[in-house]
């Protein structure tokens, strides 16, 4: 398989963690989806990654699509999401927030960017969402005594956080105060200690 994008991104970031954890052999191309532009069109006319080659040559966008296909494929007991519910479904609403903030990020950033008038109302809109995510994220891990979000192992919702943190606050390094959110910061230092998370991981670059 081949994993285009770079692992500033939050969404390929989870991807190529993933890939690894579950024991795929890939191959990474870290293109970036302004300056590669022309490179990753062929493969996804929407010109965003991730974008996920498959063996026979499919080609698989949105991250969580591709972490569909790639936890049909894991044996149970190596699933990254939690065996039984009710944890199988919070994990997902944990994760469905995670990669919501993420999204809401990238397009506060493109705003700030990209735009040569910007949107005030886009730009209190977005980071009303990020935070409100968030607070609601912090509330949640704040009340569990594990290790992990769902227990002594970690799974897509933990990993899907530490990798929407990591791209927002180095994206936009003034907009989120970390100790406000402890339980969070936490977690994420937890996670981003692990040889996984060191070896699949990029400083922000910011697009050219
Ligand atoms: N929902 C998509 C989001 C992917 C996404 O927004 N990727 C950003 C990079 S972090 C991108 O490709 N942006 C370029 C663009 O939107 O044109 C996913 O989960 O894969």
């Amino acid at each position: 398989m081949i994993l285009i994008g770079q692992y500033d991104s939050s969404f390929v970031r989870r991807v190529g963690i993933a890939l690894r954890l579950y024991g795929h052999a890939f191959n990474h191309r870290p293109w970036s989806v302004f300056s590669d532009k022309d490179k990753i069109r062929p493969y996804n006319p929407l010109m965003r990654v991730p974008v996920l080659v498959l063996d026979d040559e499919d080609v698989l966008v949105d991250c969580n699509l591709m972490l569909d296909h790639l936890d049909r494929q894991a044996p149970g007991e190596k699933s990254l999401w939690p065996a039984e519910e009710p944890d199988r479904h919070r994990a997902l609403k944990v994760s469905g927030l995670a990669t919501g903030l993420a999204d809401k990020a990238v397009s506060l950033f493109y705003e700030y960017r990209l735009h040569e008038h910007v949107s005030q109302i886009w730009i209190e809109r977005c980071k009303s969402q990020i935070a409100g995510a968030l607070s609601v994220l912090e509330e949640d891990r704040a009340e569990r005594q594990t290790t992990y979000w769902f227990g002594e192992d970690f799974g897509h919702a933990d990993i899907a956080v530490a990798c929407a943190i990591r791209h927002v606050t180095e994206s936009l390094p003034d907009l989120v105060a970390m100790q406000d959110y402890p339980a969070l910061f936490a977690h994420c230092e937890r996670l981003e200690a692990m040889p996984v998370f060191k070896e699949i991981s990029q400083p922000f670059i910011p697009p050219a």
